[in-house]
């Protein structure tokens, strides 16, 4: 048995040896498409809270760039999202965002297939159900999480909405190497309009983290148009974030194949 965290992009078909959950029902990524999906017309989600300047952590983990908020005052959370009708039903506190990409050229870096369209890369932004307190406890709950995705098209001149990088690009040299970290402050208005773009017209379905160990309790929500991301920027995440303490092995390809459907109802909703 693998240690305790270690799986490989390599060799995605053997998680589930490890990681029993893996290999069960309701496992994500997924083809998204309009076909076979029941067309629902949803009320405007709301966000109770929302996000201000903050600061920002971003981390390498070996396994992907991942940002999380730090609130001056933990006991508030500074993004809630609050749905009283299908999918979400309840009010869920963001967790973290981070990305999936690939190896760039001919090769997709998106882990859902929306449309029969894979794209360069995808940011899932995290939720856990606010009923549950924290991450922890929210992934032994079937309705424990919500995961939004949002497909990035890389792009020369990302036009009309582009993904918000932070002001990252200019401190990528500090991440390279898994386990370091960084504060920044930052203006995070941006990210709430694009959680509003993805939370307009999106698909839903219920699925799993798309890592071990793979817990089946994800309620996805997945934007139905991509947005866009430089490529620039694209390029430097490939080349320039290693998944080595070396700095041998630059960190691509972290995206799960999709995985069967069977039998599991896609919605998609439209404000
Ligand atoms: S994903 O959005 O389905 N790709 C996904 C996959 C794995 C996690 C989150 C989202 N993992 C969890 C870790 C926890 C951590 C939590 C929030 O993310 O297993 O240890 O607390 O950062
Ligand atoms: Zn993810």
């Amino acid at each position: 048995k693998a240690p305790t965290g270690s799986f490989d992009y390599g060799d995605t078909d053997r998680w589930a040896s490890s990681y029993p959950l893996c290999g069960g029902p309701m496992q994500s990524p997924v083809e998204l498409t309009a076909t076979r999906t029941t067309i629902s017309r949803t009320p405007k989600l709301r966000f109770a809270r929302g996000l201000k300047d903050g600061e920002v952590e971003v981390t390498n983990t070996g396994r992907e760039i991942k940002l999380k908020l730090l609130p001056k005052n933990r006991t508030e959370p500074l993004l809630e999202l609050v749905s009283y009708s299908s999918p979400m039903n309840g009010a869920y506190t963001f967790a973290q965002m981070h990305f999936h990409w690939g190896p760039g050229a001919q090769h997709h870096g998106s882990e859902h297939c929306v449309n029969d369209q894979y794209t360069d890369a995808e940011a899932h932004f995290v939720f856990f159900n606010s009923r549950y307190g924290g991450f922890k406890e929210a992934v032994r709950h079937f309705d424990g999480l919500l995961v939004i995705g949002v497909m990035l098209r890389g792009a020369q001149q990302p036009g009309g909405l582009a993904f918000p990088t932070l002001g990252l690009e200019n401190k990528l040299d500090t991440i390279d190497l898994p386990g370091n970290r960084l504060t920044m402050s930052a203006d995070l208005t941006y990210f709430k309009t694009l959680l509003q773009h993805a939370v307009g017209n999106f698909y839903s379905y219920h699925g799993s983290l798309t890592t071990p160990p793979c817990n089946p309790v994800v309620t996805w929500m997945v934007a139905a148009k991509p947005v866009d991301v430089s490529s620039t920027f694209l390029e430097r995440l490939r080349t320039e974030i290693f998944e080595d303490a070396d700095g041998t092995r630059p960190l691509v390809n972290n995206c799960r194949p999709t995985q069967g459907r069977s039998g599991r109802t896609i919605t998609k909703h439209i404000s």
